[in-house]
């Protein structure tokens, strides 16, 4: 090992052994290395394997599934299902392992006879069948979907020992492909002062959004593609609204209708649900928008470090505001800070990977990021985002996740 490098593993960045980003991680420093044995050979070295298959599936080695699959008690089709966000990395969710929030279960649609009618204040009234929407130019983006109601368990009055995944996975990224709606919105030609769309989807929930016109015409889509293939029953097949960097539930599954007209629909869902109760008394309409916001997924809740020495910590973070600007991370319980390396690439309202390494002796240790957006927006502490809101009101919470690391290795949720 050069003089170099050396110095470099050991440069820190911030206390309690939060090293510098860009510090190389090597065997000898992860507490790995030794002397190795040649592995026995092994069975697969010496008869074939398996065929090939039509539809692939993971290793039955990688333990991966949705977690908190809840039904609701008077109806189990109305529930939800986590991304199991610990055991992933980068920053495309798997279409399997999405998250899943459906208020009325999963319809199963032929395509042949689902259309989507655009009507109300245009000059001409549209109806689209799944075949024409093919021929459309489309676009493809990364984008993130969040539930306002994720992270919700961490408002719960006593800090739940649960994953990452638990906790924060009604979250997901994916490259989404569609046609923009302002080409629909341009053919069907609006009228003057039509400056909300109301959305509409074929499920037996009767789910029903108001969307500001701006939010339709700057980047919102009708999604048909999923990281690559036809959408998912359970994400809207054989089409979806896609409104970038807000509430996931304004992006309507199984679309069937847009009504263009002068105010807001003031349905169910934005009038008993989907509205945030202020401390004055008031409740907030209309708060699509999703706040800048992070988690760190490794190490994280109910994981156990097995060995002292350098880590990778590893998180994503995102804003509806715009990209990411700086994560920043403590392993000191928000004393002291280092800025993460931004890991991917790094566009408006997508997932961003960071990562920083961090040398673990033994100690207690809580550890916790910070995101801050390209608008300056900075992710608050749990205590300051539950100001926000009156006692009880869950939505829209961004606040700090912290994981605390005991002396045997334990890796834990806990409120500072
Ligand atoms: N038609 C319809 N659209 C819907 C819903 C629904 O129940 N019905 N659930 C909404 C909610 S609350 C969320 S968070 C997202 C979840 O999308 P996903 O299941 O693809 O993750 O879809 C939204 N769109
Ligand atoms: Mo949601």
């Amino acid at each position: 090992m050069s003089n170099k490098s050396n110095n470099n593993e050991t440069q820190h960045a911030a206390g309690n052994g939060l090293l510098h980003r860009r510090s190389l991680l090597k065997a000898s420093a992860l507490g790995l290395a030794g002397g190795f044995l040649l592995p026995a050979k092994a069975d697969w070295r010496s008869v074939p394997g398996a065929p090939q298959s039509t539809y692939g599936s993971p290793s039955k080695f990688a333990d991966l599934r949705r977690e908190q699959t809840i039904g609701h008690p008077f109806g189990p089709a109305a529930g939800s299902s986590s991304t199991p966000l610990q055991s992933l990395n980068g920053t495309i969710t798997p279409n399997s392992l999405h998250f899943e929030r459906h208020h009325a279960g999963i319809p199963n649609i032929d395509p042949a006879k689902h259309f989507l009618t655009l009507y109300g204040d245009v000059k001409t009234s549209l109806r689209f069948s799944y075949e024409s929407l093919l021929a459309y130019p489309m676009e493809s983006h990364k984008y993130f979907l969040e539930c306002s109601g994720n992270s919700y368990r961490n408002t719960f009055p006593i800090a739940q020992n649960l994953t990452a995944g638990s906790l924060n996975g009604l979250i997901s990224g994916a490259e989404w492909t569609g046609v923009p709606l302002h080409y629909l919105l341009d053919e069907a030609g609006l009228e003057k002062d039509a400056n909300w769309i109301i959305a509409e989807g074929a499920d037996a929930s009767g789910h029903t959004r108001s969307i500001p016109l701006h939010r339709m015409l700057d980047g919102a889509m009708v999604a048909l593609f999923q990281n690559g293939e036809p959408l998912r029953p359970a994400q809207g097949y054989p089409m979806r609204l896609f409104v970038p960097g807000c509430e996931g539930n304004i992006s309507v599954k199984w679309l069937s209708a847009l009504k263009a007209q002068k105010t807001p629909a003031y349905s169910r869902e934005e009038t008993s649900k989907y509205t945030d109760l202020l401390k004055d008394g008031t409740a907030e309409m209309f708060s699509l928008e999703m706040e800048v916001k992070s988690v760190i997924t490794s190490p994280s809740g109910t994981m156990q470090l097995n060995r002292k020495g350098v880590y990778e910590i590893s998180g994503m973070a995102w804003s509806g505001a715009s990209a990411i600007r700086t994560v920043e991370v403590s392993a000191d319980g928000g004393k002291s800070w280092a800025t993460a390396l931004l890991q991917s690439d790094n566009q408006p309202n997508a997932l961003t990977r960071f990562r920083i390494p961090w040398q673990w002796t033994g100690q207690p240790s809580v550890l916790q990021s910070r995101a801050i957006d390209q608008k300056g927006n900075v992710q608050p502490t749990r205590d300051v985002a539950l100001q926000r809101y009156s006692a009880g009101s869950f939505y829209h919470y961004n606040g700090i996740q912290s994981w605390q690391v005991s002396s045997d290795g334990m890796v834990k949720n806990v409120y500072v």
